[in-house]
């Protein structure tokens, strides 16, 4: 399938970067995340998947292990421990991703609530998210954004977000049970996933910047043996009314 391209807005002044946000409803920053910034989190996630037997040594995994699903005491349980890790705060604090939504909004941006880090195992498309709104599910303001970057590199196969390009303006869509799917899998956007979305390969540290607005959805972990690793933190203006 063919995506429409995800164009890196580094480099953009604030009047450029306004401008693209409000035309797509989203941003790709590629390499926000320096390498020295991810790397204490890209070891602590990784080292906790070892130790649970997640990952092996050469970094594969076996599909059986079925990690994706949003109710998994086994995920939620790795979560208590990097949620509140000092490296996983650093990610959050990422000086690209704090400029560049201060030029979005000419307000300092502060952190919002449902800041995740996730897994996903190959072979489990039915725990792969489907397409939705944050606005859907976050309370607060409607001016809040979400920042989502993959801990390794994530090709198109193994199933990075994908963004569906001038969503954001319609207000919110429809969102139902996804027909067909396993019980555990996310309420969703009845739409497919087709040539007018945008998705691409990203690395380690490359930053989709997205409005609580934005219709998005991750690709299927089509890989044989690679676990998927991402985080995605949220924002919004300090003057806006958080979460409630
Ligand atoms: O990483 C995923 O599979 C979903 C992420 C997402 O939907 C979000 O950050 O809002």
């Amino acid at each position: 399938m063919g995506f429409a391209a995800l164009t890196d807005a580094n480099g953009l002044d604030s009047a450029a970067l306004r401008t693209l946000a409000e035309r797509q409803g989203f941003l790709l920053l590629r390499r926000a995340v320096p390498d020295e910034r991810l790397s204490p989190l890209r070891d602590l996630v990784a080292r906790a998947c070892r130790t649970r037997g997640w990952l092996r040594a050469d970094h594969t995994t076996d599909p059986a292990v079925r990690l994706g699903a949003y109710d998994d005491p086994r995920w939620i349980e790795l979560l208590s421990e990097v949620l509140p890790s000092a490296a996983f705060d650093a990610v959050r604090h990422t000086p690209a991703i704090l400029e560049c939504l201060q030029a979005l909004w000419q307000d300092r941006p502060v952190p919002q609530a449902g800041d995740v880090c996730r897994l996903v195992s190959p072979g489990w498309p039915a725990l792969t998210t489907p397409p939705h709104q944050d606005a859907a599910y976050l309370g607060g303001t409607p001016r809040a954004w979400a920042a989502w970057t993959p801990l390794w590199d994530c090709p198109l196969a193994l199933g990075p977000l994908c963004l569906l390009p001038g969503s954001h303006t319609a207000g919110l869509w429809p969102h139902a049970p996804t027909a067909g799917v396993a019980a555990d899998a996310l309420q969703g956007i009845a739409t497919s996933i087709d040539d007018r979305w945008a998705a691409a390969d990203l690395a380690a540290g490359d930053v989709l910047l997205f409005s609580c607005w934005t219709v998005h959805a991750a690709l299927p972990n089509q890989t044989p043996d690679r676990l998927r690793a991402s985080v995605d933190f949220r924002y919004r203006p300090a003057g806006e009314v958080a979460a409630g």
